[in-house]
């Protein structure tokens, strides 16, 4: 079991006046799960790693585990699955009292997103100011919050007296900054990302003061002198564009493989995880972080947003719920990943509409500080269960883009086939793009089949671009063990409009019958109705129905 230091009391017993409420659970009254905790340092006890457990010191408490049903942030959902869920923050937001109490409430740990960068720490050679930086540290003292120091050796906001100083004094220039910065936020800090974005995105190391002066065993020197500093902290390399397989990942992971080879001190990897859209989610994600793991490092999503092209619209947010989705499920299902950050909570205070033109609404809450339906996927996939009737939630009828329709065209509950009749309908104000959705009805089997055939006997729209297919769960739960999937190969939605029928049939590859009378989704209305029952998903995410 590894140990992070959560610095400071826990986070306030009662939610803060004014706090806008997270959509998804503002009826249920439920205040953040209350842990005793004594003032000064404490540990908090996170994913099973293996390796150093560095434990503060002083009137250290371990915080005790929060269970999925007592949650109620972002953070104590992560918690009852050993990892923590926190956010990047700047100085600038400190001042925003709106900002910091959600800042302050939701997350379980935070990292500063500029104020620890060379360029704020040591703007001069051997003058260090620590200002802003601490400012962040005691916010989180104040929260009871862990802290990643972000970051000690990086190409970027690196103060130009560094990248002119002749390569013969590069190297000490680089340990004596580790060595102050380190020092400082000893016992502060309970990771580190000492060496940061070190690759081109071709996998070819990045030809930096650093890199120039050192070659790339600068990487292996920041590590020792950082660890050298402070023993205890967790020492990481993170970068971006390396969440999926490709060849930057396959750089880091060769780089990674000699570092721990070689008994330098690294103990994890960050994969920054700055998302968009309209690039497709990371190829094999959880499978890429987890051949890091599997080296024995700890691994964590240390930036996590999903930007888009403006204006947003069902599919792209269709799309973005799914990323934060799939992130989520990566790390959940890696046991050596700790924990998720996403880089800023808010688009209020998001770095991706300055950096990408007309690009945004990449954060779970929009400008307003009001959650939006990321938020929800979010609070969801780390187990958390929502309020039916509580508009926006997943699976609350009529808050998605779309919904469906279903009546029955088969009187016979108990022979081979079963024929529901379904149609979708835009509820939105978008046009939706049947490519990117599917249906599912869910049924039980009843006697084992081996194998099923799903047709398209009738749509309006042509059965030529209905796909159906008869999918097995991977546990079965009461009125379902298998569904009918349909997806669409070609079409679009316009807002109102319908798909009009499509009639659909399954059967047992032995034609044995079926009891429908128990199936989740069958109805006896003979008349179109809305089916909760049945599930709409767009880029797969729910936007309609309830699963069983
Ligand atoms: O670029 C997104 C992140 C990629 N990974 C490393 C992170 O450290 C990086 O964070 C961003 C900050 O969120 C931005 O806030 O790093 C940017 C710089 O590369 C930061 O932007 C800078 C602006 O470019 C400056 O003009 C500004 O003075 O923030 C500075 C402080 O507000």
């Amino acid at each position: 079991m590894t140990w992070i230091r959560r610095i400071g009391p826990s986070r306030p017993e009662v939610e803060p006046a004014g706090r806008p409420q997270a959509r998804g659970r503002a009826l249920k009254g439920v205040l953040p799960a209350v842990v005793a905790v004594a003032l000064g340092a404490l540990t908090v006890g996170l994913a099973p790693t293996a390796g150093a457990a560095p434990v503060a010191t002083g009137s250290a408490t371990a915080r005790t585990a929060v269970s999925a049903a007592e949650a109620s942030t972002l953070d104590d959902l992560a918690q009852a699955k050993g990892r923590y869920f926190g956010s990047a923050t700047d100085n600038p937001e400190l001042s925003d009292a709106a900002y910091t109490s959600i800042l302050g409430s939701e997350f379980g740990q935070i990292t500063p997103g500029n104020s620890m960068k060379w360029d704020t720490i040591e703007p001069s050679q051997g003058q260090f100011n620590y200002t802003k930086g601490d400012a962040v540290v005691s916010f989180a003292k104040e929260h009871g919050q862990a802290v990643r120091g972000h970051n000690l050796v990086w190409h970027n906001q690196l103060p130009s007296w560094v990248s002119s100083l002749p390569s013969s004094q590069v190297q000490a220039a680089m340990e004596n900054h580790i060595t102050n910065e380190a020092t400082h936020y000893k016992g502060q800090v309970f990771a580190w990302d000492v060496v940061n974005e070190p690759f081109n995105d071709d996998g070819t190391y990045r030809t930096d003061a650093f890199y120039n002066a050192m070659g790339k065993d600068y990487i292996a020197d920041a590590f020792r002198t950082a660890h050298a500093a402070d023993p205890d902290a967790k020492l990481y390399i993170n970068d971006y564009n390396i969440e999926g397989q490709g060849s930057k990942a396959d750089a880091m992971y060769a780089l990674v493989s000699e570092l721990v080879a070689d008994g330098v001190p690294i103990d994890g990897v960050g994969f920054q995880g700055h998302l968009a859209v309209q690039y497709g989610f990371p190829y094999n994600m959880q499978a890429n972080m987890q051949r890091f793991a599997d080296l024995g490092l700890d691994v964590s999503i240390t930036e996590l947003d999903v930007r888009m092209q403006l204006p947003a619209d069902a599919t792209k947010v269709a799309s973005q719920n799914s990323y934060y989705k799939q992130a989520v499920d990566a790390c959940l299902g890696i046991s050596r990943c700790v924990g998720i950050t996403i880089w800023d909570y808010t688009d209020k205070y998001s770095w991706v509409p300055g950096t990408f033109n007309g690009e945004g609404s990449a954060c779970p809450w929009d400008e307003n500080l009001q959650t939006k339906e990321a938020y929800d996927t979010l609070y969801t996939e780390l187990g958390g269960t929502t309020d039916p009737g509580d508009p926006g939630d997943p699976g609350d009828p009529g808050s998605g883009a779309l919904k469906v329709q279903y009546k029955n065209a088969d009187s016979a509950v108990d022979d081979s086939a079963i024929r529901p009749t379904l149609q979708l309908v835009n509820t939105g104000s978008s046009t939706v793009d049947l490519t990117d959705v599917t249906v599912r009805y869910w049924f039980t089997a009843d006697s084992a089949a081996g194998s099923f055939g799903a047709w398209c006997d009738y749509a309006a729209v042509g059965c030529a671009s209905v796909k159906p297919s008869v999918q097995t769960m991977a546990g079965a739960v009461l009125g379902a063990d298998h569904y009918l999937e349909v997806s669409f190969s070609s079409g679009s939605l316009a807002p109102g409009s319908s798909t009009g029928d499509i009639q659909l049939r399954v059967s047992k590859g032995d034609w044995s019958s079926f009891d429908e009378s128990d199936d989740y989704s069958h109805g006896s209305n003979t008349t179109y109705q809305d089916a909760p029952e049945i599930g709409t998903y767009i880029g797969g995410a729910v936007v309609y129905g309830t699963e069983p």
